[in-house]
């Protein structure tokens, strides 16, 4: 059985925890001197000695992201402003880890910030909050300005002769801003929509220059790793996911919430630690990473959850949003509300999604309504198949996962409503909606 790893977590309890007096009494912001200490290099060279792969969903090597910032005179872009942004606009369906995480420990992300920006020798940090949070926003912001008092930040950061200055930006809440290419465009002042990569913002991120973007989690390791040193992390989760995350269990469990534990824990184990599947019913679903990263069943109840295992069973371990449905739940409706949610969210530029999740909706609408026939679930697939992979950003492959994973698992619950014309345990049956 494995146990959980409370490291991020581990002060959540404790009274008062976001001030800059309870962090520092744990030893808060003393990892800067060991870095100012170890050289820029050094810090990078943990982070990929440690093996932290990115917590925002994709799992790509932090420290190979920082490594790929164009450093010195000799490399083309090497002289040119370097920028850090964290992307705090945490807004995938089932996902709520980082708000949590930044209105209890605000100091230990500034503190990563800290140490991320010194590893690329950027000047400019940003931590790019979604908008409608208010009081994470303050709370960022108040730590931002204990931390500038201590000398944490700002000019000549602990007589390291190296400065940085941290901006908490308020975005508009809209959902394609937490993808990181229209997150840079909104920082930048304008309508948040991805940009076409190559250039990846490593090399042409914010106003042009190099960029490093990290989810707040995947920062907020960051502390950890340089005090405890990358073997410590490295030595836990599985040999190529390694390290701890947080693991966010929603739904029809007895005690929802933060389950901080190494990688490679199964959802069986961490529902056990939640408390079981509410009295009286049985799981039927799960999110391995939110919405976007399609269905699971009860059948990968023991499938660890690391980043290989999880696209083994043809999924994606995302952001660890467990969002977990019992007997209760019609698998209908809940990937029609999904998809109603991507069209919302689709910002419009590219064809595929724009045109295709409003598509998407009309169908699933009359399916779920029971109207139609099983050549609409094939139509249905067959837009997946005509969207996926071909829009400027993962927006529509969110979108199209949960519907082909829904029909792969539960085709029969699909025809069943199409057979009693609306959802058979929904005495009120539906009516069409378009
Ligand atoms: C330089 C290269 N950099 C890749 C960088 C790239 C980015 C990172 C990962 O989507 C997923 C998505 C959601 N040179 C590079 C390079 N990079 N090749 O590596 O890139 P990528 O494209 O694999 O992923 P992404 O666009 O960051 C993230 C899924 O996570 N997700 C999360 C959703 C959460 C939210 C939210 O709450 N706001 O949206 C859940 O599963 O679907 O597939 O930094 O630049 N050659």
């Amino acid at each position: 059985m494995t146990t959980l790893t409370p490291v991020l977590t581990d002060n959540w309890g404790e009274d008062r925890s976001w001030t800059i007096e309870a962090h520092e009494a744990r030893g808060g912001y003393r990892t800067l001197d060991t870095a100012f200490a170890a050289g820029p290099d050094a810090v990078i060279d943990m982070v990929k000695t440690a093996g932290l792969r990115g917590r925002g969903g994709a799992g790509f090597p932090t420290g190979m992201k920082w490594g790929f910032i164009p450093q010195g005179a000799d490399v083309p872009g090497g002289t040119k402003p370097k920028y850090l942004v964290v992307n705090a606009d945490e807004s995938e369906p089932g996902t709520c880890k980082d708000i949590p995480l930044m209105m209890a420990a605000p100091h230990t992300l500034v503190e990563g910030v800290i140490l991320a920006a010194y590893a690329i020798r950027a000047n400019h940090a940003f931590i790019y909050v979604r908008g409608e949070v208010l009081h994470v926003i303050r709370r960022l912001r108040k730590a931002v300005a204990e931390a500038y008092m201590a000398g944490h930040l700002g000019q000549d950061v602990h007589g390291s002769g190296w400065d940085l200055d941290l901006v908490v930006h308020a975005g508009a809440g809209a959902y394609i801003c937490g993808e990181e290419s229209a997150l840079l465009d909104s920082l930048e002042g304008r309508r948040g929509q991805p940009r076409l990569r190559p250039p990846f913002p490593a090399l042409e991120g914010l106003y042009a220059c190099p960029t490093v973007i990290n989810n707040v989690e995947s920062v907020a390791s960051v502390p950890a790793i340089v005090a405890n040193g990358p073997e410590w992390f490295a030595a836990m989760g599985t040999e190529k996911s390694n390290g701890f995350g947080i693991f966010s269990l929603s739904g029809h469990v007895v005690n929802p919430g933060q389950f901080e534990a190494p990688l490679g824990i199964t959802l069986r184990e961490l529902i056990d630690l939640a408390g079981g599947v509410r009295p009286g019913h049985t799981l039927k679903f799960w999110t391995p990473g939110g919405s976007s990263t399609g269905l699971l069943t009860a059948d990968h109840l023991d499938v660890p959850l690391d980043f290989e295992s999880v696209a083994a069973a043809g999924s994606m371990l995302g952001t660890r949003a467990l969002q977990v449905f019992d007997d209760t739940t019609c698998v209908v409706r809940a990937v029609l509300r999904w998809t109603e949610f991507y069209k919302h969210e689709s910002c419009g530029k590219c064809t595929p999604c724009r045109e295709g999740t409003w598509w998407l909706v009309q169908v699933l609408r009359r399916l779920e309504a029971g109207q139609g026939s099983e050549t609409d679930l094939d139509q249905l697939l067959d837009q997946c198949d005509d969207i996926a992979g071909r829009s400027f950003c993962a927006l529509a492959d969110g979108a199209v996962s949960p519907i082909i994973s829904s029909i792969t698992h539960f085709r029969d619950e699909y025809v069943a409503h199409l057979r009693e014309g609306g959802c058979p345990s929904d005495p009120r049956r539906s009516t069409v909606w378009a």
